[in-house]
């Protein structure tokens, strides 16, 4: 028997019930695997326990058949329906769900009544007015999958921040260790924290007798599918995942000099590199050196320098943090001073903005409070859904009630054994048409702090729009807004909501702007965190979590509050629990 993980199991579950609806079987079947594969996500203990003493019918959602299913993967690895789908479901067609707002319902239908399974042939039936003639399609629908493909085409070079992590993480992980390897580091954007990334890119500090064997690893692992280019300092590859990376091995003299340079951003090296000119000297991605004096790089004059600051330094400014480097405002700044007091991930105290199994979360309040405080935070605002947000099983008013009393208790008990932690009563209010929130006025008395969002009807005039944030962000009990544009990253455009009157009229009321660390949002956009520090904007760090894993987004939040220059000062989380309930109800 493999050993399998509990994700690995509910993955495949979740792919057969996938592919049953692209085949066009009947839903209740797919909806049971679906089921099934919320349960074994959900389980707290291995699901191989289960497989073991073969008892998985026990577990309650797990039919006879399934769990025939689940002990065929333990066994061989691989699953007969599923096999049997995948030869019945046309390649094609799998493509197509990576078209946002298309689900496997309706690309069954629109294959099946048009005969087609090719991704170019959807588009030419968008444009004919055959996919709008269809029976509950449209116009409407035919132009959004067009746009949503033209999206897909546009942004399949780019990856989300997460992914790009978990790519290059893994890989520094078998690549530091080996012999030669004086020092690692990951460049590029990644190391910039931008909120998508082209291809990874990691340096290695290594003498050139010591390059070889390293290649070969990176170029040898096991998640590398194919070998784009191999040289003396330079090898790329592509991972399982379809993603670029590139390895650059330079000599460790040079390294410092490679690293800043690898780092970019390119327009922030054309500053550097002016800068080196107007002191008489050149910067490369070798180092820096003085001028000839018919302007030329002198190579037998190299600076001296010992450390990416140091070559700062030598350019007279402060050490410039990599999520920094994008040429808006650190030169002006680094030249008066030494660093920036930017927001730091230890300095974040408590957890706003996560769902629990009352609406669309995956665990129980007390699971998601007892992974804030394993993880040394002092606080959980827990905010599901409201009532109106039906598709993420949003509160009514009498679930409200309940999840109170549920809090209260917990908090008791809290006390009583001494923790220093609490649960806060939030709620994530969408923020309705007309801008008003989701509840009648006594209950949202009773909330310690509303998070109001804009979940549907985002495709409103702007300036109706604006509205729309004005009359929430005007209602007192609207503490936070959540993820101002409701982008998706690489999938759908957020609203053409002005965001800097945005920022303006919710500094005016003093309600705060979250920064969504989902890495599919990053919303706040980080460009507009100078223009929130001008105003006095406040803003939450928000990992939006819906499962455990998802609290730990908080790091990808943390490095865009800090590509747009936020201080912890201006991060509501950074603030105590009574602080912040001080500023949930007076706003200071
Ligand atoms: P990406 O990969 O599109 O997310 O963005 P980057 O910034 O990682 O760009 P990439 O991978 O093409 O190059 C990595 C860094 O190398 C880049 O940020 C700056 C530096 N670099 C590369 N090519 C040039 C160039 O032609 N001129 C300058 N000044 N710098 C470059
Ligand atoms: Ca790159
Ligand atoms: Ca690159
Ligand atoms: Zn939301």
């Amino acid at each position: 028997m493999q050993t399998i993980t509990n994700d690995a199991v509910a993955e495949k579950l979740e792919e057969i019930a996938t592919l049953m609806r692209l085949a066009g079987m009947n839903d209740f079947k797919a909806i049971a695997f679906d089921r099934a594969a919320r349960t074994i996500e959900a389980l707290d203990v291995p699901v191989t326990d289960y497989i073991e003493e073969k008892n998985l019918t026990d577990i309650k959602g797990i039919g006879k058949s399934i769990a025939e299913d689940i002990y065929a993967f333990a066994e061989t690895g691989r699953i007969p329906v599923l096999d049997d789908l995948h030869e019945k479901v046309p390649e094609g067609l799998i493509k197509w769900l990576s078209i946002s707002g298309l689900g496997p319902k309706k690309i069954y239908k629109i294959h099946k009544e048009l005969d087609i399974t090719e991704l170019e042939e959807l588009k030419e039936k968008c444009k004919n007015g055959s996919v709008a003639g269809l029976p509950g399609m449209g116009k409407k629908s035919a132009e959004k999958i067009l746009k949503s493909i033209d999206w897909m085409e546009q942004f399949s070079e780019r990856c989300r921040l997460d992914e790009a992590t978990e790519i290059a993480e893994r890989l520094i992980e078998e690549l530091k260790d080996l012999d030669g390897v004086q020092e690692i580091s990951i460049a590029g954007s990644l190391r910039r924290q931008s909120e998508t990334i082209g291809d990874v890119d990691i340096l290695i500090a290594a003498d050139e007798s010591d390059a070889s064997p390293i290649f070969d690893t990176f170029t040898g692992h096991e998640s590398v599918v194919e070998v784009l280019g191999r040289g003396d300092t330079k090898s790329s590859v592509r991972t399982a995942e379809g993603r670029q990376v590139d390895l650059r091995i330079v000599k460790p003299e040079q390294y410092p000099a490679a690293l800043m340079y690898f780092t970019g951003s390119k327009e922030h090296n054309v500053v550097m590199r002016q800068r080196a000119r107007e002191r008489g000297m050149t910067l490369n991605e070798y180092g820096i050196f003085k001028m000839t004096d018919d302007g030329n790089t002198d190579f037998d004059k190299p600076v001296s320098y010992e450390s990416e600051a140091d070559i700062y330094n030598k350019l007279e400014l402060g050490f410039v943090p990599p999520e920094l480097r994008e040429d808006r405002g650190e030169f002006k700044w680094f030249e008066d001073n030494e660093e920036a007091p930017l927001l730091e991930e230890s300095d974040i105290r408590g957890v706003l903005h996560a769902h629990s199994m009352y609406s669309d979360g995956r665990k129980t309040i007390r699971e998601m409070a007892e992974a804030c405080m394993e993880r040394g935070y002092e606080y959980l605002g827990l905010t599901d859904h409201s009532k109106t947000a039906a598709y993420a099983g949003g509160l009514s008013v009498e679930a409200v009630q309940k999840q109170w009393e549920e809090i209260d208790a917990l908090n008791n008990e809290f006390e009583k054994e001494g923790k220093n932690f609490r649960i806060f009563k939030g709620i994530e209010s969408d923020i309705l048409p007309d801008g008003s929130l989701d509840y009648p006025e006594e209950i949202l008395e009773g909330f310690d702090f509303v998070i109001g969002s804009v979940h549907a009807s985002l495709e409103m005039e702007p300036e109706k729009m604006l509205e729309r944030y004005r009359r929430a962000i005007e209602n007192p009990h609207c503490r936070i807004i959540g993820h101002p544009t409701g982008r998706l990253l690489l999938r759908r455009d957020g609203s053409k909501v002005d965001l800097n009157k945005l920022i303006e009229i919710a500094a005016e009321n003093n309600t705060a702007i979250e920064i969504n660390a989902s890495p599919w949002r990053l919303d706040l956009d980080w460009r507009f965190g100078q223009k929130a520090a001008k105003t006095g904007l406040m803003s939450a760090i928000c990992p939006d979590a819906h499962s455990i894993e998802g609290i730990d987004d908080i790091r990808y939040g943390v490095s865009i509050a800090r590509k747009g220059w936020y201080t912890a000062d201006r991060i509501l989380n950074t603030k105590s629990a009574d602080d912040l309930m001080k500023w949930f109800k007076n706003g200071n």
